[in-house]
């Protein structure tokens, strides 16, 4: 670290590296000029324990009318008849949605980490894999695609008391109706976990759980680019039965966020929320979201065409796994040289991989944040150049450093969004 660094210094960096390079890391965004402005509003001074209306602390009068804007616009966003705008994550949310529907060492099913799922999907490692017994579906080997057959066999099977379907590496979309058919079945609540394609569901690109899943939970920063924070919706609400006692599936998750699991809620972000939510229901919005398909489709071509193998052949969403085992590089290697060329995506694994996630055989790409930017298709084709020249050339550090040259200026074509007042 340089002596002379401050916080303030290493904003100014940071905003260089974002601006300069090509941000291709598949969770990531950037947000607009409201947005942050109003993240680093005075409304993060606030401490608002409790919802509107109901709070543990006095002068929430204006916090309460903030709040509520942004639960009436994600009902409508969503299509949902109840939402919870308070969790702090993706994470969070689905903390909140297990302790209000299940018992701890209930059965849950989640899509296999390795193969494309989340850590709160029922990973060892995580609370969701510790605290509940968690069993997992996975991907067809030969397609890439969730093997719905085998998910349906092993959840008759093993009966658990909830599935959760969504993904944080998969670039398909996602059946939920034979997700239902299966928990209609053997009675488990369905839960979508739609934090990476919220952004492409809402503009009606992708497939909605609702009316087939009873809860949607989610991030509100990837495709959706928004805040940093995670958001919880029901469609139709529902009696549940949890310790004996029948609530609404809507109380339950009130009372798993708060006081469950969360304490004060962030009324800056969730300010940010309703900002978000109403730049998703623009036309421009639509345009970006269309933009973004078009670009993952676009380079997945592009990067086949220079062999390398996607996993499923292609994408229907922001999405695409690289799978990187016929190219004699690792997913850590190929991050870590693609970043010395100001090109950031992530190691991952892909199904059936035999190296360790500190490793992987893959890398995970996404075209949320370039799109953001203003790339269009016919970017990829030099996107997947300049990927393929640096894995190729990995030893080779002049022609490295000429191509994050090239990165640079071509970057400045392309400044950072900046959208109209839209509160
Ligand atoms: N870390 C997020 C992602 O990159 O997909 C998921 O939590």
């Amino acid at each position: 670290m340089n002596h002379k660094d401050n916080i303030y210094s290493l904003i100014e960096k940071e905003k260089d590296r974002q601006l300069r390079g090509l941000e291709l890391i598949a969770s990531e965004n950037f947000v607009s000029s409201d947005i942050l402005n109003v993240i680093g509003s005075i409304l993060t001074n606030k401490y608002a324990e409790g919802y509107p209306n109901k709070r543990y602390y006095g002068g929430c009068e204006i916090i309460d009318k903030i709040e509520q804007i942004a639960i009436n616009r994600a009902k409508k966003l969503f299509k949902a008849n109840y939402a919870n705008v308070q969790s702090h994550s993706g994470s969070q949310a689905n903390t909140a949605v297990y302790l209000a529907s299940i018992k701890p060492g209930d059965i849950i099913m989640g899509f296999d980490l390795s193969h494309g799922g989340h850590l709160t999907h029922g990973a060892s490692v995580n609370f969701s894999g510790s605290i509940y017994r968690s069993i997992f579906y996975g991907l067809n080997k030969e397609t890439g695609l969730i093997d719905y057959e085998k998910m349906s066999l092993i959840a008759i099977e093993k009966k658990p008391k909830l599935i959760i379907c969504g993904a944080s590496a998969y670039s398909r979309d996602i059946d939920y109706k034979k997700f239902r058919e299966v928990a209609d079945y053997i009675g488990s609540i369905l839960v979508a976990d739609i934090a990476h394609t919220a952004g492409l569901i809402v503009t009606g690109l992708l497939n909605h759980p609702f009316p087939h899943c009873n809860i949607i939970t989610s991030t509100t920063h990837k495709t959706l680019r928004g805040p940093r924070g995670g958001l919880i919706l029901v469609g139709n609400d529902f009696e549940h039965e949890k310790s004996l006692k029948k609530q609404k599936m809507s109380q339950l998750i009130d009372k798993a966020v708060f006081p469950g699991c969360q304490g004060g809620p962030f009324e800056n972000i969730i300010a940010a929320k309703a900002i978000a939510f109403k730049e998703a229901m623009t036309k421009e919005y639509l345009f970006y979201a269309k933009q973004i398909i078009r670009n993952a489709k676009a380079l997945s071509k592009s990067l086949m065409d220079k062999g390398y193998n996607i996993i499923s052949g292609g994408t229907d969403n922001h999405c695409i796994l690289v799978d990187l085992r016929n190219k004699n590089i690792t997913g850590k290697e190929a991050e870590n040289i693609l970043v010395t060329a100001d090109i950031t995506c992530n190691k991952n694994m892909v199904p059936f991989d035999n190296k360790s996630p500190l490793i992987t055989s893959g890398i995970r790409i996404g075209t949320a944040a370039i799109t953001t930017r203003g790339l269009k298709e016919n970017d990829m084709e030099n996107i997947a150049n300049w990927i393929n020249e640096v894995i190729i050339n990995k030893s080779n550090n002049l022609k490295i450093k000429n191509i994050k040259n090239e990165i640079n200026n071509f970057m400045k074509n392309y400044p950072l969004f900046n959208n109209k007042i839209l509160n």
